[in-house]
């Protein structure tokens, strides 16, 4: 019916949750790989009045300008440095993103990643698996303890106290975190009595950093060598933010001088393609920004992105705008 509003699904996730659009709008899902480049992506948007993104596709002021029709951008990522918001904004479009509902899956990997980098997880499976384990030794993979360390946590939203309360409760850990702004003391408390610190002595203080933090122009390499050089001597850097946080030149230098004792990363500068001077440094653990991903938690960012844009589409408000 011509008068239904036609949005673009940009990725084709869970159709029977993408379904739940039909019933209210147009719906054009491409599959995977057909928004392969901007100017698809333009293309299929310039008649839509709603989009469906991941964090993959980038929504600019020149995407826009193509884009009349556009009314709502739908995110299922809780991260929103893929999109213009000041460009939105200017044209009257309503941007909704995915917070929450991830908050959980994606601490439990912010643990999973500072686990197989302190403890060498990767190194040692991949020497098992070559045939290496051929005797007992003492110092075999010897790593660095969790339980009773001080975790600093850059970045203390809702993914950062999360972790928090799970390096407290969990792991009997000191929690130091460094935010934009001071917690109330009654959120410090329920996060382990974290204590918030000027990042220079977060820095030195931590025998674990984990990087939670929003993306923005002013995080771009907030690590770079001068602050991986404030870091204890074999402390682990954890990175579940996004890559543009980390120097990586800088930390694959440290990881090879053994400044660093290792570290972990979820996110990439030019991901999908890694840095190779990363694959080359040692104790580093890499995964393919996987942190949000359990099966619950990816159906339930998409069940709340095409909530988002139901809600808008039908002249509601919004759930979870930005
Ligand atoms: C992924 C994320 O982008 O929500 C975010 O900001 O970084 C992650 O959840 C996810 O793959 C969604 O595309």
């Amino acid at each position: 019916h011509s008068e239904r509003p036609r949005v673009l699904v940009a990725r084709a996730v869970f159709p029977d949750i993408i379904d739940l659009l039909r019933e209210v709008a147009e719906v054009e899902a491409t599959p995977d790989d057909a928004i392969s480049t901007p100017e698809t992506l333009r293309r299929r948007l310039a008649d839509k009045q709603g989009a469906f993104i991941t964090g993959s596709e980038r929504i600019d002021a020149a995407l826009l300008d193509a884009c009349p029709l556009l009314r709502v951008v739908s995110t299922m990522t809780v991260g929103v440095d893929h999109i213009d918001l000041a460009a939105c904004a200017a044209r009257g479009i309503i941007v909704t993103h995915a917070p929450d509902v991830l908050t959980e899956t994606t601490a439990d990997f912010g643990f999973a990643l500072l686990l197989a980098a302190a403890r060498r997880v990767g190194e040692a499976e991949r020497y098992l698996r070559a045939g290496q384990w051929t005797k007992w030794s003492v110092d075999l993979f010897a790593g660095a303890d969790i339980h009773g360390a001080t975790l600093g946590i850059v970045g203390m939203g809702r993914i950062g106290q999360a972790i928090a309360r799970r390096a407290a409760l969990g792991f009997d850990m000191r929690v130091l975190y460094h935010n934009r702004n001071r917690l109330s003391e009654a959120i410090e408390a329920d996060c382990g009595g974290a204590q918030h610190r000027a990042l220079p002595a977060l820095l030195a203080e931590s025998d674990h950093v984990l990087l939670a933090l929003p993306y923005s122009p002013q995080a771009y390499h907030l690590i770079g060598a001068g602050e991986l050089a404030l870091m204890k001597p074999g402390a682990t850097l954890v990175n579940i933010a996004r890559g543009g946080v980390v120097d990586e030149a800088a930390l694959a230098q440290a990881l090879h001088n053994g400044r660093l004792g290792a570290a972990g990363l979820d996110v990439f500068e030019g991901e999908p393609a890694v840095n190779p001077v990363l694959l080359a440094a040692p104790r580093l653990v890499l995964t393919p920004h996987i942190a949000s991903s359990s099966l619950p938690t990816r159906r339930a960012m998409a069940r709340l992105a095409v909530d988002n844009l139901l809600a808008v589409l039908q002249g509601r408000p919004p759930l979870t705008p930005v």
